[in-house]
């Protein structure tokens, strides 16, 4: 799927601002019949729970509603005219003037509106935006609505972080030639010091399709004719973790001389493999050093804000991190785009969290009901989580900082019925993409001993809280526990562990002498602890900490006004954890260098 942008052919307007905004209230008549007019606005992009302080918006489940009205630039008559929701979390309708023009399932992928038929060019129309923040069963992530004795109705859901909702991305008006390219794929390669550049351009109609690749400093490369081919080129500069180079592929759709429709991608020329334990980017082994983070800051929620994407890349650099996982969905594109201009790599998630009704059960690990089954996640759940790694893959599949998929969150992997639901998504993933290897992060439940997926996967990615959940404030029983925990998932899989979460939470400025859990000592002496024992497990091919930043959670008794696991505060101020962090994966350098590893 490709990103709308400015072209010599394409135009681009950005409706992001203030918004006419409601909550749904079934008995009043449809509010894309009429202007919304209840004075109150959103931010776009925003998500809307927390701009408000009526409890009534902030914990709403259903519908609500944002409107505006757009002015068509008047050059677009005979344009294709689209709108583009960046994101509508969980679903979106999307109405011009009165007709329904597109309907979405999945709160974190884009979609397009076709408006043409609807719209003039140089006239105005009205844009109502329809959200909603239900989740079901048959909804990624999954939920449930339960219904209070006096008529409330809430949300409940199987992860911690705060059920944020609304158009917490942007939203464009675009014009595409009715003669257009529709997608393009590139996978690349390395050839001695030559990069190859493999590229497929899909187009509305048949029509002459040539590439040109520009080097950064926009010199001709390579050149190719046709929707197909092979650019090859001769001492290619590789994408590279902390170095990133990035290429542009420009595509131009022709009639005999006229160009009809141009698109640049821009493109890192890198691969990725797994060789035994090893992950090697490049020909090389590489150590992820970095987070599992979320898309949260106060206010905005899990607003889009390139201010905070600027300064969190600057302290994933200030930390040392070179990489970070998007838990527990995929993140805004332009998170993605600005890992490949700034070399950090990035673990791709889907939004399948909470795929475990063990949970339920608390730490016993046993919930009342199997997670795998026709009444709690079955096929429809299966249907909508293929869905959403097809539009995962399709609109990330080109860049080159996404070295993986992850395909869920601690899903119920130890239960029967997790292969039956699981083998045909790694079969759809790998027939996707067949260039980037699998993962999924594994819950506690799961061990090496009664997993029933993991030898589905390539990198075996364990979340796993020793000295927090289990062993709390005994960081002895903790050290062996999870050695040998990790030397059981190494020796019966032989595939690379990456750590992918591990964390304690601490408030900024308790202190003790002692293992006290919640001071930021304790924080610091449980990664250490941690840390002492990767560096004994040679499969250990990675450490991402649990979290990099505090973040808004549901209510609940076991969280703080938040969960405090953050190295970094909500407000991005580093707790003492995040200087030992440093030291470790900068200062030390290692292991944040490659290691040479067995098994
Ligand atoms: C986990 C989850 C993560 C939670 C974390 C915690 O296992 O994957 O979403 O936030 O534990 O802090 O409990």
């Amino acid at each position: 799927m490709l990103k709308p942008r400015i072209t010599a052919t394409r135009e681009l307007v950005n409706l992001d601002g203030l918004w006419r905004f409601a909550v749904d209230k079934p008995a009043v008549p449809q509010p894309w019949h009429a202007l919304l007019d209840g004075g109150t606005e959103a931010a776009v992009p925003s998500s809307y729970n927390d701009l408000f302080v009526d409890p009534e918006i902030r914990d709403h489940v259903g519908w609500v509603w944002y409107q505006r009205t757009v002015r068509v630039p008047r050059g677009w008559a005979g344009d294709r005219i689209l709108v583009r929701v960046d994101a509508a979390t969980h679903a979106g309708r999307v109405y011009a003037g009165n007709t329904l023009v597109a309907e979405h399932q999945g709160g974190y992928t884009p979609f397009d509106a076709d408006v043409t038929d609807l719209v003039v060019a140089g006239e105005e129309f009205r844009l109502t935006i329809g959200v909603s923040n239900e989740l079901t069963n048959v909804t990624i992530p999954p939920g449930s609505v339960t219904v209070a004795q006096d008529g409330r109705r809430s949300q409940k859901y199987l992860h911690d972080f705060y059920n944020y909702a609304g158009l917490a991305r942007s939203v464009w008006l675009y014009s595409v030639p009715r003669t257009r390219i529709t997608d393009i794929t590139v996978v690349t390669d390395v050839d001695g010091t030559a990069g190859t550049v493999d590229y497929s351009v899909e187009t509305s109609t048949a029509a002459e399709v040539r590439v040109r690749l520009r080097d950064e400093a926009g010199a001709v490369v390579a050149a190719g004719d046709g929707a197909n081919g092979r650019l090859r080129v001769e001492n290619a500069v590789l994408w590279q973790p902390g170095a990133a180079y990035l290429y542009r592929l420009e595509a131009e759709l022709f009639d005999g001389d006229v160009l009809l429709d141009s698109y640049p991608l821009d493109v890192g020329i890198r691969t990725v493999e797994v060789r035994g334990t090893q992950f090697l980017i490049n020909g090389e082994p590489f150590y992820f050093t970095g987070f599992g983070k979320h898309e949260d800051s106060p206010v905005r929620g899990k607003g889009h804000d390139d201010a905070y994407l600027v300064h969190d890349f600057q302290l994933l650099r200030w930390v040392g991190a070179n990489s970070f996982r998007t838990s527990h969905y995929p993140y805004a594109e332009e998170v993605i785009e600005f890992a490949d201009r700034h070399g950090i790599v990035v673990v791709d998630e889907t939004a399948a969290v909470g795929l475990n009704l063990a949970v339920t059960g608390g730490l016993s690990g046993v919930g009342t009901k199997p997670t795998f089954s026709p009444e709690t996640f079955g096929d429809q759940t299966q249907a909508a989580h293929a869905q959403h790694i097809r539009e995962l893959v399709a609109r990330d599949k080109n860049h080159p900082s996404v070295v993986m998929w992850c395909l869920a969150n601690e899903p119920a992997s130890h239960e029967d019925g997790a292969r039956k639901y699981f083998e045909p998504l790694v079969s759809l993933t790998r027939s996707l993409d067949p260039t980037r290897p699998i993962t999924y992060s594994v819950v506690m439940f799961a061990t090496f001993r009664n997993d029933k997926i993991a030898d589905l996967f390539d990198v075996l990615s364990l979340n796993r809280y020793y000295g927090w959940y289990l062993d709390n404030g005994d960081l002895a029983s903790a050290e062996r526990n999870l050695e040998k925990e990790l030397r059981g998932w190494a020796e019966r899989f032989g595939k690379p562990l990456i750590m992918a979460e591990y964390g304690a939470d601490a408030m900024p400025g308790l202190r003790s002498v002692w293992d006290i859990p919640w001071t930021e000592d304790y924080q610091q002496a449980f990664l250490a602890m941690c840390h002492r024992v990767f560096d004994r497990v040679d499969a250990v091919t990675g450490e991402h900490v649990w979290n990099f930043a505090d973040f808004a959670t549901a209510p609940g008794i076991h969280r703080v006004d938040g969960n405090r696991k953050g190295v970094f505060t909500r407000d991005r101020k580093p707790k003492s954890a995040a200087h030992d962090l440093r030291t470790r994966w900068k200062l030390a350098r290692r292991p944040a260098s490659p290691r040479s590893s067995g098994s």
